[in-house]
């Protein structure tokens, strides 16, 4: 961390990259650390890149650069384990590369690295950087607000595991500066009506079978409710924890094939995904189905499995 410092010091010009898709902890992070760098260091010119989110534009607005930008500039890279997914690949292009991220790690890149997987978001360890170094550096209201709403996100609302007493201490720090906890937790909860209405789908039309629970998206609901694939993915959570129920899944149909988000709270089904041309994690895993007409094979092995878990209990 001191050697972030140091060379967060030692250059005028210093840009500031996120991941592809950003999402609140990676706005989070980037906005928090701008702020910082910014605050104390007026005469710097710090600049945010890469992909915009809808969802977490209140925090800040991307900065448009041009290439010499990154002439003698520094670069830093956070809350992305994954070269390929670093958002604006321009990030290279600065003479030194500096990456802080909480993932394991995947691709070793920069030149200097603070990768720490006991966080359990990006912006906690911004925040942190902060709090080590408070008798040189400046955090404003904006910048606390960037790193409590990247705290949030990826903890699920503290939810997590990875939060902890420090998580909370960072957290209340923020609120120390000004942080309006009701007018964040607003901003994160607003939802268009298109998936509110979808959201009433989804529980209208869920299939329970013994032990397992889904919920098919076809083309025509999609259409129906306007919706991105993305949007409908992530109703996954809707039919989770439900008792006599450890495992859930929710299918799309795409045109030549179903893929399948799995989960569980129950018994691991990353093998089973495996047997459908999938894996990921013990408890959450992705699949695919060549059609609908594989579906009552699939639900026959995901009922295997819930029994052979229940046998065992
Ligand atoms: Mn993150």
């Amino acid at each position: 961390m001191q050697r972030i410092l140091n060379k967060i010091k030692e250059y005028d010009c210093i840009i500031i990259h996120g991941h592809k898709r950003p999402d609140g902890d990676c706005y989070g992070a980037q906005f928090g650390l701008k702020n910082i760098i910014e605050s104390s260091f007026p005469e710097k010119n710090v600049y945010v890149v890469g992909e915009k989110s809808d969802f977490v534009d209140f925090i800040g607005k991307m900065n448009n650069i041009t290439d010499d930008a990154y002439e003698n500039a520094l670069s830093i890279v956070v809350d992305t384990a994954v070269q390929d997914r670093i958002s604006d690949p321009r990030y290279i292009k600065g003479k030194e590369v500096v990456k802080i991220d909480h993932h394991i790690p995947v691709d070793d890149y920069g030149d200097l690295r603070w990768v720490d997987t006991s966080f359990p978001s990006c912006a906690q360890m911004i925040a942190y950087f902060y709090y080590k170094f408070k008798n040189e550096l400046k955090l404003t209201l904006d910048g606390a607000i960037a790193l409590y709403t990247g705290i949030v996100t990826d903890t699920g609302r503290f939810r997590f595991r990875g939060v902890s007493k420090l998580t909370h201490q960072l957290a209340g720090m923020l609120i120390e500066k000004g942080v309006d906890v009701e007018y964040i937790d607003n901003k994160l909860s607003q939802e268009s009506l298109d998936m509110i209405a979808l959201k009433g789908y989804v529980y209208s039309n869920f299939v329970t079978t013994d032990g397992f629970i889904y919920i098919k998206m076809t083309r025509d609901v999609i259409e129906k409710y306007s919706v991105t694939d993305e949007q409908a993915a992530s109703m996954v959570g809707l039919i989770g924890g439900i008792q006599g129920y450890p495992v859930w899944a929710l299918m799309i149909e795409y045109p030549n094939e179903i893929r399948i988000r799995l989960r569980s709270n129950g018994p691991t089904i990353d093998k089973l995904a495996n047997l459908y041309g999938g894996g990921g994690h013990a408890k959450a895993s992705g699949a695919k189905l060549e059609g609908w007409e594989q579906l009552p094979a699939f639900i026959k092995d995901v009922e295997d499995v819930v029994r052979k878990y229940k046998e065992e209990l």
